[in-house]
């Protein structure tokens, strides 16, 4: 049993400051149990705790993190930029080179703002959208988190809904009713809402490939349907590719389905580890953006040269010819390897990877919906969670997130974390 001393005892100190011990609830453990883990430092694939014990990181920062940790190129640019200052509140040129390279890459997006984090993004986006629309209601899938702006904070509402239910306390009923939540991978629940609501609908937002609820991916034609039945009735259709964007396809979902949304929202990577978010999409509608347009949206540190000289760099390393699907090839091998490995033990298991990114359920599956994945075993998953960690790999502690590789992830790594899975079955 690794050491957890230090971070238990830093976990103690925490908990004393700050609500839970942690500034983002995911990472206080409450999903898996145990102590979690204080981190020290990270280089490439590995992060190491407080108490001096080496774990292969697959949760990255819950993505960023796409070359690994510290990765000497990314370290230079912020300490060169920090050299000549952090932020300006004043325009550089390298938010513009930003956007551009944003705009090369995402086939959907023409023009974007940049912001601070997802949830900026999600949340100006549908501002715009109601803007742009004139229409009050927006379309969320159950399972899929798009930051913890109020009126996304929202369940399905009883019955077939046309109204949500605040999910949170402090949301208000008049917020979350105008929030309608349907079933993922459910066209004929959309199509049924669109009858009953359709022309109050600005749009319908979700995870093209979710990764809030574990990796799901979408069943074939579901993407292309929403996009015809959205355009059919003139509401929006929104990607929030804050994940997926460069995770499973270089120019995200939309280019690997071939599914072009009316605006997207990224994050995550585009900041390769600091702060940064972006929405984005046709010129028709971002034009309506301030202070070009009357829609409202502002940030002190929202395109800071620090940032965005990360993210800069990081997008230029995961285009370098054969960078990426080395990449995705190794989280191929890894997901169906661990799979493999769960069903020789005797255990169900369902693994889904798309591009970069991909889970492991106890389940014999198929996972397309929410509740399917609510179905799977999280207290097994939790205890191979922990078996994993004594192991020397960092999985995401809940059986609803995603696992992420980076282009640190060696094979030498996939062969690591292939054992360990081996070794971790056998002591469930
Ligand atoms: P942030 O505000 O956390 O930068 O982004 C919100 C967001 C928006 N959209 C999607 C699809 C997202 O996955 C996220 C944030 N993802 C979570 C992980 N599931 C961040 C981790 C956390 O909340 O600590």
């Amino acid at each position: 049993m690794p050491p957890t001393s230090r971070s238990r005892a830093a976990f103690d100190r925490a908990r004393r400051v700050l609500p839970g011990g942690v500034n983002s609830p995911v990472r206080a453990f409450k999903a898996v149990g145990g102590v979690p883990r204080f981190i020290a430092r990270g280089q490439g694939p590995h992060v190491w705790d407080v108490d001096g014990n080496r774990y292969v990181d697959y949760v990255l920062s819950w993505g960023p993190l796409i070359v690994g940790h510290a990765h000497p190129e990314v370290v230079r640019a912020i300490c060169e930029q920090a050299g000549l200052g952090t932020s300006y509140g004043a325009p550089t040129e390298a938010e513009t080179a930003l956007a551009e390279l944003i705009a090369d890459m995402v086939p959907s997006v023409e023009v974007v703002r940049l912001v601070n984090s997802g949830t900026e993004a999600t949340m100006s986006a549908l501002r715009l959208a109601r803007a742009f629309t004139n229409r009050p209601k927006i379309v969320k899938m159950e399972g899929h988190y798009h930051g913890h702006a109020d009126h996304l904070l929202v369940s399905a509402g009883s019955g077939v809904a046309t109204f949500g239910l605040p999910n949170s306390p402090g949301v208000l009923p008049a917020v979350a009713q105008e929030t309608i939540v349907i079933p993922f991978n459910d066209l004929e629940a959309a199509e049924a809402l669109f009858e009953r609501v359709g022309d109050q609908v600005a749009a319908v937002i979700l995870e093209p490939v979710a990764g809030n609820m574990g990796v799901v991916p979408p069943q074939p034609g579901y993407l292309e349907g929403l996009r015809e039945l959205t355009r059919a009735h003139g509401a929006l259709l929104i990607f929030d590719e804050v994940m997926t964007g460069f995770r499973v396809h270089l120019g995200g979902a939309q280019a690997l389905y071939g599914v072009e949304p009316d605006l997207t929202t990224l994050g995550k990577v585009i900041g390769g580890g600091l702060p940064v978010g972006a929405y984005g999409g046709r010129r028709e509608i971002m034009e309506l953006v301030a202070p070009e347009g009357p829609v409202y949206q502002a940030g002190t540190l929202s395109g800071n040269p620090l940032a965005v000289r990360a993210g800069l760099v990081t997008l230029e390393l995961i285009r370098q010819p054969g960078a990426f699907e080395a990449m995705v090839r190794r989280a191929e091998r890894l997901a169906q390897g661990m799979v493999r490995i769960a069903r020789e033990a005797g255990l169900p298991a369902t693994g889904h990877q798309v591009g970069t990114m991909f889970s492991l359920f106890f389940a014999e599956g198929p996972i397309t919906t929410y509740a399917d994945a609510k179905g799977s075993d999280t207290d097994l998953y939790a205890r191979f969670f922990h078996a994993m960690l004594e192991a020397g790999v960092y999985l995401a502690p809940s059986q609803f997130e995603a696992a992420f590789l980076s282009t640190a992830h060696t094979d030498e790594i996939i062969d690591f974390t292939l054992e360990a899975t081996a070794q971790a079955v056998n002591r469930l």
